[in-house]
């Protein structure tokens, strides 16, 4: 595992690079969610794909800049997914991006999935992985990634990110205002998942929400990108992340791009979202 965490963390370093010094402009292409990539989503996908090759462990790597996974040594253990640059409209606006990667043995499956990592490239680049019922804390300083600290949720959190449109709230808008809105909750959303993310796991916990809408019943999310990867983590530092009803990493995508409606969050929070679910139906 210790070669692919070193490539995350040279890729990092070269993608880090690449927001202070690269042209934001918007590329010609699109990806296979149709959303216009920039090239910088195009330069970061290039920078991870040239990391994991040079690993002989790695099998194969699907990437959201992607149509379809790409075998890179079939005698490799690990299969590794990644968005290379997730929220990445933001840099123009001066906000946090971040990668996030999902490791997985033999297979895309949850089931399968045996770590997780993002960094996220703030005021700081920082990266968090999750292995071995462990979720560490590294800040990037003069080159190196040095380890900070271990990170848990506790059972209750303060924070309140709500993600999604007024179609995704429209069926239960009162109960979740009454619950999380109406308690004291802080509003944390940026429109970047890593570091609303970051944010909740850094200060002890709270709620994440991404939910299905009518429109978009799957919502946004991508599962094997952004939400496995993320489940992974919060479930390791003793927290949840559903769909509403079950967990997330019971659910298996029929496509390597397929999403997910989801809450990442503390044990209580999310408990109240199961429970607002139930008494929709
Ligand atoms: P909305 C960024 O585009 C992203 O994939 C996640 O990082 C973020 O949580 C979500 O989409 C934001 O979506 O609909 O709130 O703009």
């Amino acid at each position: 595992m210790n070669p692919i965490l070193t490539a995350i963390q040279k890729s990092a370093i070269r993608i880090k690079h690449a927001i202070d010094v690269k042209d934001i402009g918007y590329s010609q292409e699109q990806n296979s969610s149709g959303e216009t990539q920039l090239q910088l989503d195009i330069q970061s996908d290039l920078i991870i794909e040239e990391e994991l090759s040079q690993i002989e462990g790695v099998h194969t790597i699907a990437s959201e800049e992607k149509e379809e996974p790409m075998i890179l040594n079939e005698n490799g253990h690990y299969f590794i997914a990644f968005d290379p640059l997730d929220g990445s409209s933001l840099v123009d606006v001066n906000l946090s991006v971040g990668s996030i990667f999902g490791i997985y043995e033999g297979a895309f499956t949850p089931e399968k999935m045996v770590a997780s990592c993002y960094v996220v490239y703030g005021p700081r680049v920082e990266l968090v992985f999750a292995y071995e019922g462990k979720v560490k804390l590294y800040l990037l300083q003069n080159g190196e990634f040095e380890y900070v600290k271990e990170i848990h949720l506790n059972e209750k959190g303060k924070i309140n990110a709500p993600g999604g449109t007024q179609q995704c709230w429209a069926p239960f808008h009162k109960t979740m205002i009454d619950s999380f809105f109406a308690r004291g909750y802080r509003l944390r959303y940026s429109g970047g998942m890593v570091p609303d993310l970051h944010q909740i796991l850094l200060k002890g916990g709270g709620l994440f929400s991404y939910p299905g809408a009518s429109d978009k019943p799957e919502g946004k999310l991508r599962m094997l990108f952004e939400v496995f990867p993320f489940a992974f983590i919060f479930e390791t530092a003793g927290g949840k992340a559903v769909d509403g009803t079950i967990r997330v990493l019971e659910k298996n995508p029929r496509h390597v791009h397929d999403t997910s409606p989801c809450f990442f969050g503390s044990c209580d929070e999310i408990n109240e979202v199961i429970s607002v679910y139930a008494g929709q139906q």
